[in-house]
């Protein structure tokens, strides 16, 4: 792994947050708004907190991006914490600002407060809770927003939707997905789902939750098209791409678990009912499902990517849960502080980031380049060499690519 790297830093209540990303090829063309929409479609969904209605997530470039394309340089993007000025005191860098009596005692279960104090050697809770926020996943989106920009290039799109919020359920989409149409559905759902009836149970769901001062947790599915077959490789293990892939889901705050197409249904099932069949109309292989969910070998077959997670609930709990003061050790309901009931919507929208970081990797380790231009010759010489095998390149999106 490591064509492309990069590196995030900031607290959930400090000036900001930045990312350094390094290994874009130059000529990418780049602009603040191929990067903003993704920022307010994390910030949106139904069941966010307070919080949300304070920040206005914009992204700046610091570093290398000049007259509207990268250069090849380590790239800097920065977004403020609007709600930092309320918090100056709170998170300031001087030793002269320690004021115990806002210190932080009761750990959250669930959240990396008692193991964080612990490894760490801190007194104050808000030490940890300040870095593994959620609110990390702002600037990660700003890092998928710029490997989408890419990867778009060609012709490569990347969808979330939301198929379980709490105790309800979505029907399952069409293997036959068009992104085009199910993203119409989903960016119009308050909570990111595709299917109108369930969506508006879904948000009834989220507020009888509110009410009862708990929190929700959910699924989500990444679908992914325009993938050419083989990036990723089955020789070594950090070279699959469903290992790589994994990785990178379970980095997103509060993920616990993934599966790719049937998934866990497999284990269920026969060899025979189990596995995507192969087919040849005289030009091009092809199958007729996609159990695989775009994956054969750790390497992309050509078919859509379908990738599932699961997120627990939130655990800022209202009403609080069982925990003991680290002051004085007696038994004590945990620390509420502002937060969201549900961020399962938002979730899919850092998971599609952090999807197509991996899949940005994945296509420079593969075609290479120091600029587009060379990136986009060596994908063109690769799709020669699949045509001329009469190698299958993928559903619908494999015709595209011909044109490229
Ligand atoms: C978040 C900002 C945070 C939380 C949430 C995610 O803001 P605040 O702590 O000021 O309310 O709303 O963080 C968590 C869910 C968490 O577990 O810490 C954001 O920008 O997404």
């Amino acid at each position: 792994m490591g064509n492309l790297r990069f590196l995030t830093a900031g607290e959930s209540h400090g000036p900001g947050l930045t990312a350094i990303i390094e290994g874009l090829p130059a000529g990418l063309p780049l602009s603040k708004e191929d990067i903003n929409p993704d920022l307010k479609r994390r910030q949106g969904g139904h069941g966010r907190g307070g919080r949300m209605k304070i920040e206005k997530d914009q992204v700046e470039f610091h570093s290398g991006v000049r007259w509207g394309e990268t250069l090849g340089s380590p790239l800097t993007l920065w977004i403020a914490n609007d709600d930092a000025p309320n918090w100056t005191g709170k998170m300031s860098p001087d030793a002269a600002d320690k004021d115990p009596s806002i210190m932080i005692s009761r750990p959250r279960p669930g959240h990396a407060d008692l193991v964080g104090v612990l490894k760490y050697d801190r007194e104050d809770i808000r030490d940890i809770l300040e870095r593994s926020s959620a609110r990390e996943t702002t600037v990660r989106v700003a890092v998928g927003a710029v490997c989408r920009k890419f990867l778009s290039e060609f012709g490569i799109d990347i969808l979330s939707h939301v198929v379980r919020l709490g105790e309800i359920q979505a029907p399952a989409v069409s293997p036959d997905v068009n992104l085009a149409a199910l993203r119409e559905n989903v960016e119009a759902s308050p909570v990111r789902c595709a299917d109108p009836e369930t969506s508006a149970r879904m948000v009834k769901h989220i507020d009888q939750v509110v009410h009862e001062k708990d929190t929700l947790g959910g699924i989500l599915e990444i679908i992914t098209t325009g993938l050419p077959v083989g990036l990723g490789s089955h020789v070594q293990w950090d070279r699959k791409l469903d290992c790589r892939i994994a990785a990178a889901v379970m980095s997103v705050q509060a993920m616990k678990g993934v599966e790719f197409g049937l998934g866990f249904e497999m284990a269920a099932r026969r060899g025979s009912h189990s596995h995507d069949e192969i087919h040849h109309d005289g030009a091009n292989f092809y199958r007729l499902t996609n159990n695989a969910g775009g994956l054969e070998g750790g390497m992309t077959d050509g078919m859509p990517l379908v990738v599932r997670v699961a997120k627990k609930p939130i655990s800022t709990v209202r009403k609080g849960l069982q925990s003991v003061d680290m002051k004085t050790l007696e038994s004590s309901k945990s620390t509420y502080q502002r937060s969201d009931v549900t961020a399962v919507p938002a979730a899919g929208v850092v998971l599609e980031a952090v999807i197509a970081f991996v899949l940005a990797d994945a296509m420079l380790e593969k075609f290479g380049g120091d600029s587009l231009r060379e990136t986009r010759s060596n994908y063109s010489s690769y799709l020669k060499q699949l045509h001329e095998a009469r190698i299958f390149r993928g559903t619908s999106a494999g015709d595209q690519q011909d044109s490229f």
